[in-house]
């Protein structure tokens, strides 16, 4: 008889491969049949809750079933992509960015703090690398995100500064660090606990990927809960292909839904516009709406391209 292992957590996907924690085991799993030949049906990630088969005579394990999942990241990849998943299941996600090196792109924040609400994940800001920017800047950059009701954490990995604020939001469950390339993710997962680069550093070594850069999201175990490390992306395509869901992946917008003349009204170009005239009146963010219009050209444009 198959022996079923329920609600195992999957920690990291490579290749073909699917690592599960049950319990206090990780078993390698491979896809069964089904869950394989649909290309977007293979997406499992970190932080995936699974059913898995252990096969008769302990030869393997096979991957049964993917559970529904209560929160997710996704990002929309071009050319028959789709929207394809980074991470799932998440207490809560850090959006982590720098101000300096790299210099902060408030737009590609904004699209994965959209996207992260369009997969419900409960967020925060992190902006790391404080040593290198102007106390101003930081207080500037903070009060944009809080206006829009998001924790935000400042920290410094190098001297450790903010660490404690941002180990009093972790909890049981996972917590995932998500951004740009070179903003710091993996050095605050190492400034909380230096076991964990370690191991990423000899998984890079070993499979010759460049030096520290992460190539998979990858869930470590960490005081009662769980942390990922995802790798980190240049372009970030916002998953939702619906216009009108868009304007309530930003609260700070959708804090002025039904104020505006029209309704609905896309906050672009029509009169009487209550979204515009809150950035004129200094009471929302420009870069905001900046970020919000730039999306939905996008989404928008992909329409277009889509019916003909
Ligand atoms: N000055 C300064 N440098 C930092 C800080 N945090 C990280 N760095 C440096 O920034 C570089 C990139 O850090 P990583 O932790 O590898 O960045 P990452 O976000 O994990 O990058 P990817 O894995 O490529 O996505 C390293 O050289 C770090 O030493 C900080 O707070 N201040
Ligand atoms: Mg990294
Ligand atoms: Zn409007």
């Amino acid at each position: 008889m198959q022996d079923r292992l329920e609600n195992g957590l999957v920690i990291r996907v490579t290749g073909g491969d699917v690592w599960v924690r049950v319990g206090s085991h990780v078993l390698v799993c491979s896809l069964r049949g089904r869950l394989r030949v649909k290309k977007d049906a293979l997406q499992v990630v970190a932080g995936d809750r699974v059913v898995a088969l252990r096969d008769p005579g302990g030869s393997g394990v096979t991957l049964e079933t993917v559970l529904p999942r209560a929160s997710h990241l996704s990002r929309w990849v071009e050319r028959g992509g789709g929207a394809r998943a980074i991470v799932a299941n998440v207490e809560r996600l850090f959006v982590v960015t720098s101000l300096v090196d790299p210099p902060l792109r408030p737009v590609f924040v904004d699209r994965m703090l959209a996207a992260a609400e369009w997969g419900h994940a409960p967020l925060a800001v992190v902006l790391n690398k404080t040593d290198l920017a102007s106390p101003a800047e930081v207080d500037e950059i903070s009060a944009v995100y809080r206006a829009c009701g998001y924790v935000v954490v400042p920290t410094c990995a190098q001297s450790g500064a903010g660490i404690e604020a941002l180990e009093a939001l972790l909890g049981e469950g996972v917590y995932a660090f998500v951004g740009e390339s070179g903003v710091g993710k993996s050095s605050l997962l190492n400034r909380l606990d230096p076991e964990v680069v370690r191991v990423t550093r000899e998984v890079a070594e070993r499979t010759g990927r460049g030096r520290h850069t992460t190539s998979s999201s990858e869930l470590f175990p960490f005081r009662r809960g769980f942390l990922a490390d995802t790798p980190g992306m240049q372009t970030f395509g916002f998953p939702g292909r619906d216009p009108t869901e868009l304007a309530a992946c930003f609260p700070d917008i959708a804090a002025h839904e039904g104020d505006c003349r029209f309704n609905p009204c896309t906050h672009s170009h029509e009169p009487g516009c209550a979204i515009k005239a809150a950035v004129e009146g200094g009471t929302l963010a420009a870069s905001r709406h900046g970020s919000y219009l730039a999306i939905l050209e996008e989404i928008r444009t992909h329409a277009k391209e889509q019916s003909w």
